[in-house]
């Protein structure tokens, strides 16, 4: 693999040189014109926290050795680093917030376009967040579930901690976070708290701004806990299903319309209304009517709730566009490249924003509302089918590359599929085969796409080496994406991939569940939110194991990391004491300290740590050491 190669994607490379010759300028190019890029910023040494800088610190030769104000690189790398997790935490935690503030006005019989969907689903949260459910109305409950949530973005009392985090984790770990001083009492607090003490001539000591800093991170989870958990109860748990990814999902004959983003509110009205107007768009010439597919995490969500096939991820999102076949792309919030507006703007694509804290300038804006979503939904499917009319079919250029993904496993869906195999006790067919040897390990594959690797190899070429050995293997947010693309959600992928072991659990499970053969190599969890999903499993296998987190044969890894939210995942993830990898470089090494304080002495604060590895095969075989250190820890 050559540093020079772009994408590892087909359809992607497919359409480069058509890229080329359009005169569309991709996020390669971009990528290549930005080298050599800051040493200083790689590192995590520049300060530009006040106006007396910016101040970068020179960590080799005999260059300042703090900032103006005095601050060292260990300070400023914390400071940096933090302030990452902090932005991440508020991203996952506001998505959180819409959907608990929607289903609080559902709750109050305010919004149409919306309904409890899971019904068993709001039992069983209710169950966990201790909400009465015994001879009381569906709507009461649900708002008890969206007032407790919420309160976790008002409590005041820091001595009591958020309360999905309390309801999700196991007592230990509850306990572990509690005498570390690390647990959100208040998800909205704790982020303030963290932009307050990175201020000039605040908190100047790494180790304590990285504990607040993990203190933000689990907010980070509990946000992203209620988001995935409160979207099921509205739009239905993920169960299996059988779908397709890469730009082939595109259809020449239909209105294609992409939704890209991460908050499945707006999504989820336009598939329900698409359908409706599916008579519209074939009386404007789409002899297949409309054809949703979808991009980045808001395509994750509608995929593993309702099949909608992905178009891609992360990093060829551009190229989606660049097919000349798409007539809407609808976006919401976050890692939306604001090049989607140029390249948009070269074919008849509208591209149409929707929430009015995230503006793209040259895109056109609808102004969401929940209150108004189908009408917004109409309005948004009326452009689309308006653009189609507008559409060149000699500029359309669609790869003939797509793979079959089978998708939807929810940790529900992965209980009921163990339940199969024994009704009783639904864990002990995973515990018995994890204790026997014939599944290793666990791994979470999780995280985005960068330009500084070739766009999903590293992801690929883990899974394979991990398969080969027997490690079971879940997957959320682009990498998941990066999966489905490549051909390892089906079952193909395990009879060609799966150690012998592995594949006689998959075939096991896959059978009983009346699938003709195993389950897909690798289980699709949904979006990023949905790292919540991967700890329910491994909660759950903890206490059925009477150990906490840290002693399972457990591992993360985020070989493509780069947003911001990815910090705050990896943090948490080490947090509740999972050994997770990240295959990119964090901008931390420009501090010993800071980067002792990740790697090293995580470890003996929470069990979990950041091991960092950018050879994907190196990676696969550290993951596995750990993984049988975890083995050897446990008696197995
Ligand atoms: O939340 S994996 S590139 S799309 S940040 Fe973004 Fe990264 Fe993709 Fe989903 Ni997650
Ligand atoms: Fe420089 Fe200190 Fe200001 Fe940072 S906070 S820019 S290190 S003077």
């Amino acid at each position: 693999m050559t540093t020079e190669m772009k994408t590892t994607d087909p359809a992607a490379a497919a359409l480069l040189p058509v890229a080329k010759r359009e005169g569309i300028e991709t996020v390669w190019d971009r990528h290549k014109a930005m080298q050599p890029q800051c040493g200083f910023g790689q590192l995590g040494v520049c300060c530009r926290i006040c106006w007396k800088g910016p101040c970068r610190i020179d960590p080799f030769d005999d260059g300042p050795k703090r900032g103006i104000c005095g601050a060292d690189a260990h300070t400023i790398v914390a400071r940096n680093v933090i302030r990452m997790i902090a932005a991440g935490a508020a991203g996952h935690s506001e998505h959180g917030r819409h959907i608990a503030l929607a289903l609080l006005e559902v709750a109050e019989g305010k919004l149409p376009a919306y309904q409890i969907r899971d019904e068993a689903k709001l039992i069983a949260v209710a169950g966990k967040l201790g909400i009465a459910t015994e001879a009381r109305e569906i709507l009461e409950i649900a708002h008890d579930i969206a007032t407790v949530s919420l309160n976790d973005f008002r409590n005041q009392d820091t001595a009591t901690p958020c309360a999905w985090t309390k309801a999700t984790l196991t007592e230990k770990r509850m306990e572990k976070l509690a005498a570390l001083g690390v647990l959100p009492h208040n998800i909205d607090a704790v982020i303030t708290q963290i932009m307050g003490r990175t201020l000039v001539g605040c908190d100047a000591e790494p180790a304590n701004l990285i504990l607040g800093g993990i203190k933000g991170a689990l907010a980070d989870y509990d946000g992203m806990s209620l988001a995935t958990d409160l979207s099921d109860i509205l739009f239905g748990t993920p169960a299996p299903v059988v779908t397709a990814a890469n730009l082939g999902v595109l259809k020449e004959e239909a209105v294609n319309i992409a939704v890209h983003g991460h908050n499945p509110l707006l999504s989820e009205v336009v598939c329900d209304v698409a359908l409706q107007m599916n008579e519209a768009a074939k009386q404007a010439g789409a002899k297949e009517g409309i054809n949703i597919v979808g991009v980045c995490c808001t395509g994750n969500e509608v995929m593993v709730r309702h099949g909608i096939p992905l178009a891609a991820n992360y990093l060829s999102q551009e190229m989606v566009l660049v097919t000349g076949a798409v007539d809407a792309m609808v976006v919401d919030v976050q890692c939306i490249m604001p090049a989607v507006s140029e390249i948009a703007g070269c074919y008849h694509t509208e591209l149409i924003t929707t929430m009015d804290e995230n503006k793209i300038s040259g895109a056109r804006h609808v102004s969401f509302r929940e209150a108004t979503a189908t009408e917004d939904a109409r309005q948004i499917i009326t452009l689309a089918i308006d653009a189609f009319r507008r559409r060149d079919a000699k500029r359309v250029t669609i790869p003939d590359v797509q793979q079959t993904a089978i998708v939807g496993f929810s940790t529900e869906a992965i209980v009921a599929a163990l339940s199969l195999l024994d009704a009783e006790q639904p864990l002990k067919p995973l515990l018995d085969n994890v204790v026997n040897g014939n599944i290793r390990g666990i791994a979470l594959f999780a995280g985005c796409n960068s330009t500084r690797t070739p766009q999903d190899n590293s992801f690929v070429t883990m899974a394979k080496a991990l398969a080969k050995n027997n490690v079971l293997l879940l997957a959320t947010g682009c990498g998941a994406g990066a999966f489905a693309k490549h051909g390892m959600m089906t079952q193909e992928a395990t009879l060609a991939y799966a150690g012998d072991g592995l594949k006689a659990v998959l075939t096991a499970v896959g059978e009983a569940a009346g699938l003709n053969g195993p389950l897909p190599l690798v289980l699709h969890m949904g979006s990023c939110v949905d790292n919540s999903r991967a700890v329910s499993v491994a909660v759950a296998v903890a206490n059925a194991l009477g150990v906490d987190l840290d002693a399972l044969p457990l591992v993360a890894s985020a070989p493509e990391a780069m947003s911001e939210k990815a910090v705050a995942i990896g943090s948490w993830s080490v947090a509740l004491g999972i050994p997770t990898h990240l295959g990119t470089m964090p901008q931390v090494l420009g501090s010993s300290t800071v980067t002792e304080l990740l790697t090293e002495t995580a470890k003996d604060l929470f069990g979990g740590y950041f091991l960092v590895e950018t050879d994907p095969e190196e990676a696969a075989q550290k993951l596995l050491a750990v993984i049988d250190e975890k083995r050897r820890g446990l008696g197995i």
